[in-house]
């Protein structure tokens, strides 16, 4: 089913802004024709191959608007499976939209966000979970989504969904056939297995829905909260770990009030480090928001640092802080200032000097460390977005509906209406069913020229 007009659509496919060169991306049937009105190759008469680079000049009414080259691609070979040309000029945003103008000026239309991805859907170039991740891979901000994202643009998680969904269509031949023949009673052996089937299906499912915390971890980075009592530094650690001073610094007590957020990648994950105001009895009213803001930041945390200061004593308020900590099942015990205690230890706590700038590389090995643990990195099937989740949810619940139907021994026609609910959900999930509404929603979270 084409679910399109035949209409070609172009749209700038570079930032805007100042590079060196510019793309535009022309795709649908007239393509070719459209952008034959205006460029014009050097070499004269020349028969326009596909997957070929030409250099030419754009013309529009006669004035040229820029040397650029031009390449044709050739229906189904192009991104979008349809005739496409993409042209590069010179990367000033005067040249790029004038070109624009005149290819609309010439028989296209401006492409809407994701349109070009839209269209490679709709003519199969490949499935839903796999556009989502074209988006995903554009928008990755750290190695290690990239890597995730684009094993999913591969097919890695499609492949799943679909060896799902077999297994899914051949525990429902068999019901069915039971149901067509309901003189012979359902076999044991055949009940046996596919009870066996379903509870690995179900068990498979969850773990796809477990593993989505991991893309938070991967995408938001892991939130990680600098803790502890008020000049024990950590607004130095925070900044040393940044390589900037973001947070200020002062021997006053209850110099850092608000959180303070900033991102560092240490092999490849992404961190999201929060300097808090530290915790402790609060003079006034600013301070104790401060306060609760620390207290919040522990709570939302994935990974605390937990940081004492080498030159003082540990007495009860610290005692208390720590108790609170170690109940959180993620923390990392630092103690900072050892330029001046060189040979103080306590427990296993990473000794630092966040001033001089010592065992930080050891603090951050041990930062990866942590995060690894929370993130199994052996998995790329990740469920990267909500609507996937979501959907896998919806099929978990109709297979958990299955196993008990099947164990009450209620009726086959009520297992099998259950078997097809999850495949549905499924099929959702790879878009073997979408509905327009679906697509608009998925696709105008693109950038336009995608
Ligand atoms: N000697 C020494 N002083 C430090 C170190 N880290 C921080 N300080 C000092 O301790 C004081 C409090 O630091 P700050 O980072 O503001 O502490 P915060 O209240 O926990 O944020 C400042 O005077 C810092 O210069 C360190 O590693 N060694
Ligand atoms: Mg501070």
């Amino acid at each position: 089913m084409r679910l399109y007009p035949e209409d070609t659509i172009c749209a700038i496919t570079t930032p805007l802004g100042t590079s060196s060169i510019g793309g535009i991306r022309v795709s649908g049937k007239d393509s070719l024709s459209i952008v034959k009105k205006l460029f014009q190759p050097f070499t004269e008469h020349v028969h326009i191959k596909s997957h070929t680079l030409y250099y030419g000049t754009l013309f529009f009414h006669g004035k040229s608007i820029d040397d650029c080259t031009a390449v044709y691609m050739q229906d189904p070979h192009s991104y979008t499976k349809e005739n496409s040309v993409e042209l590069f000029l010179h990367g000033n945003p005067l040249i790029l939209q004038e070109a624009l103008g005149a290819l609309i000026k010439s028989g296209s239309r401006f492409a809407e966000p994701g349109e070009f991805t839209k269209r490679a859907f709709l003519n199969g170039r490949f499935d839903l979970v796999q556009a989502e991740s074209v988006a995903e891979i554009i928008n990755a901000r750290s190695t290690a989504y990239l890597d995730v994202v684009r094993e999913n643009e591969k097919g890695m998680l499609s492949s799943y969904i679909e060896t799902v969904i077999q297994q899914i269509l051949n525990t429902l031949a068999l019901i069915e056939a039971n149901i067509e023949f309901p003189e012979d009673e359902i076999d044991q052996v055949y009940k046996d297995k596919s009870t066996k089937d379903i509870v690995s299906i179900i068990h498979g499912l969850e773990k796809l829905i477990q593993n989505f915390e991991s893309t938070r971890l991967l995408k938001e980075g892991v939130i990680v909260a600098l803790i502890g009592k008020v000049n024990v530094g950590k607004s130095t650690l925070m900044n040393t770990l940044l390589q900037k001073n973001r947070s200020i610094i002062t021997n006053i007590p209850g110099t850092t009030r608000d959180v303070i957020a900033d991102s560092i990648t240490i092999h490849g994950i992404n961190f999201m480090l929060h300097d808090t105001a530290g915790l402790r009895v609060a003079d006034n009213e600013v301070e104790q928001i401060g306060l609760q803001k620390t207290q919040e930041c522990i709570d939302s945390s994935d990974i605390i640092l937990f940081i004492v200061d080498a030159t003082t004593h540990f007495d009860e308020e610290h005692n208390s802080l720590f108790n609170q900590i170690k109940q959180k099942k993620n923390y990392i015990g630092v103690l900072n200032k050892i330029d001046t205690m060189p040979t103080k230890e306590y427990f296993d706590f990473i000794p630092i000097s966040a001033k001089e700038q010592t065992g930080i590389e050891q603090l951050k090995s041990k930062l990866s460390e942590v995060a690894e643990k929370l993130i199994p990195r052996d998995t790329y099937k990740l469920v990267i977005n909500l609507r996937q989740k979501m959907l896998i949810e919806e099929a978990k619940r109709s297979m958990l509906n299955v196993e008990s139907l099947l164990q009450m021994n209620k009726e086959l026609e009520l297992v099998s209406f259950e078997l097809k609910e999850a495949l549905t959900k499924l099929e959702e999930i790879i878009g073997k069913k979408y509905s327009e509404d679906l697509l608009t929603t998925i696709f105008s979270k693109f950038c336009v020229g995608k």
